[in-house]
């Protein structure tokens, strides 16, 4: 079986992970300083988010130079070593790659904007004005005009994200022929693989509108794969929010050399108003949520592997989310654990999920740091909101909830810097931090570690038929596994109420694989749940 079916990785937003020179920036060293605890959890890969040279408009995503590691996270020779000592503890080092755009502070596009007749004009998308105006009303994700006007050469350039991000033009054939040597120096270095960043987007045709999926898109996935990462051992997994297990195959179909795998995002849509932004908050639909993953766990064709996640950098803290980070705290994001960690699939881990880290809500706007809210919250000012509403969206989605220092210890810093953090850190880290989890052999960390292990052990977790039980239930979210004659169920009460259910087999269970109770036996007949109560048991 390839490495990653039974990997579980851990995502790393190295600003905010471990600081080692006191600057209040996490950097490589700190990570490095790191890899025993990672080692510990039991993680096979790490997936590190952007380190290159950047102006850091957008935190690193907008890269000014792919071969370069930024001074706030070290340097090349500490990417070097990172890699090594990472691979002496079997762990991969997977980047993230950003080729969609890159800063308009990379060589290519200064020279692209330089000139009409640079080699490099073509490198990125030009476009003359129409009526004096924007070639049309393409919106940027990060808010207003898609669009960004050059005085000196009198056109406009295509930023899908911020206007510090001009976006590449894959339909030049040099630039990809560039791109692919990149990704080949990174492979030459012994780096285990790549997430790509955005990477529907790359076949655009911004004057018919058309952003994901364009119509060349996956020839240049194909291509990309013969031209460079395939020629190597390496896991590719892409950002593609659009994916379903109906076009799955396109992604990731090993025998089409596209990406090893495709992300699951579909049930992080759930709890926004439909066809609105993500700030437009709907109340999340259990019964969707179940419906969902349902769907991907039964119906993702045989071939297509998928890659399973709570949370990210872009998202909220899933406990505060899909959870409750007030009295549940610890048993919603154990049961959050384990109905992820029993699915068919690559589950990721992103940083302080494994000790139960939440959101944190902020005050002032002087607390953000993210370019997204702060625009989003300057745009809705403008529109009229009250900030009372503004802050409601920021303190339920903005990205900066998840990008809080790493919670080591119960210090004022959390063991995260001696100097004074880029971000605040969150004031629950008296009680939410690894060093209290490590202690505890009952705490969520030591869930996390215990799902790790049993899915080295079983191949129930990672080949076994999914079957969704109760389906309808408003409380539960159960499901069995099984495989080759065993079968396993797992049951969570998904709510902060108690909850009876009886299934229809009448008789005990005869194992207890996993708990979050540390409860022994439970009688199939007749259970009775404390709210997020969990368990799993061999039938
Ligand atoms: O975070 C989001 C919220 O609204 C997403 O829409 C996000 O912009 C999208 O998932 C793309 O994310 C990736 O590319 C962005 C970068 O800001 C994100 O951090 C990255 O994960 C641009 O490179
Ligand atoms: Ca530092």
């Amino acid at each position: 079986m390839t490495w990653w079916k039974k990997a579980v990785i851990y995502q790393i937003y190295p600003r905010s992970f471990q600081d080692s020179n006191g600057d209040g920036i996490g950097d490589i060293p700190g990570i490095i300083s790191r890899l025993d605890y990672l080692q510990h959890l039991g993680i096979r890969a790490i997936w590190l988010c952007p380190v290159y040279a950047s102006p850091n408009d957008d935190n690193g995503y907008d890269v000014s130079n792919y071969l370069a590691i930024h001074p706030d996270f070290g340097t090349m020779d500490d990417m070097d070593r990172l890699i090594k000592e990472a691979r002496k503890r079997d762990i991969r080092i997977i980047m993230d790659l950003v080729v969609n755009h890159s800063s308009d502070e990379h060589q290519w596009f200064i020279e692209s904007k330089s000139s009409s007749d640079s080699p490099y004009r073509d490198y990125y998308v030009w476009r003359d004005p129409v009526d004096g105006k924007e070639p049309n009303d393409l919106q940027s994700f990060f808010g207003g005009s898609a669009w960004e006007f050059d005085e000196d050469s009198g056109q406009y350039y295509l930023h899908l994200f911020s206007k510090k991000q001009p976006d590449l033009n894959w339909e030049n054939k040099d630039m990809r022929m560039d791109t692919y040597d990149m990704i080949k120096t990174w492979l030459d270095k012994g780096i285990g693989g790549f997430r790509l960043d955005v990477i529907d987007l790359i076949g655009k045709k911004p004057d018919e509108k058309i952003l994901g999926n364009g119509p060349k898109m996956f020839d240049y996935i194909e291509e990309m794969n013969r031209e460079s990462f395939g020629q190597y051992d390496a896991m590719t997994v892409g950002e593609i929010w659009g994916a379903r297990p109906e076009n799955a195959a396109d992604y990731a179909d090993p025998n089409k050399d596209r990406f090893s795998k495709v992300l699951m995002f579909e049930h992080l849509t759930l709890d926004e108003e439909p066809g609105k932004a993500k700030w437009d908050l709907a109340e999340l639909d259990f019964i969707q949520l179940k419906k969902v993953f349902n769907h991907w766990q039964t119906n993702m064709p045989e071939v297509v592997w998928t890659g399973l996640f709570w949370n990210n950098h872009d998202t909220p803290r899933i406990v505060s989310r899909f959870g409750n980070d007030g009295e549940y705290r610890e048993e919603s994001a154990k049961m959050l654990a384990i109905l992820l960690h029993m699915m068919k699939g690559t589950p990721y881990i992103y940083q302080g999920e494994e000790i139960g880290m939440t959101n944190h809500p902020i005050s002032d706007i002087s607390q953000a740091r993210d370019i997204e809210t702060l625009n989003l919250y300057h745009e809705r000012l403008n529109q009229g909101y009250s900030k009372e509403d503004i802050f409601r969206s920021i303190h339920a989605k903005g990205r900066d909830n998840a990008r809080t220092p790493m919670q080591w210890e119960a210090s004022e810093q959390g063991g995260f810097t001696t100097g004074s953090p880029w971000i605040d850190v969150n004031e629950n880290v008296t009680q939410v931090n690894v060093e209290s989890n490590l202690d505890d052999p009952s705490s969520v960390f030591h869930t996390y570690r215990k799902l790790i292990q049993l899915r080295n052990e079983h191949l129930i977790i990672t080949e076994g038929d999914f079957e969704l039980v109760m389906g309808d239930h408003p409380q539960i979210f159960a499901y069995e596994r099984s495989y080759e004659g065993q079968t396993w169920l797992v049951v969570a009460n998904f709510s902060d109420t108690v909850c009876e259910v009886n299934f229809s087999e009448n008789k005990a269970a005869s194992k207890v694989i996993l708990s979050n109770t540390g409860k022994t036996d439970y009688d199939l007949s007749h259970v009775r749940l404390e709210p997020y109560e969990t368990f799993v048991v061999e039938k």
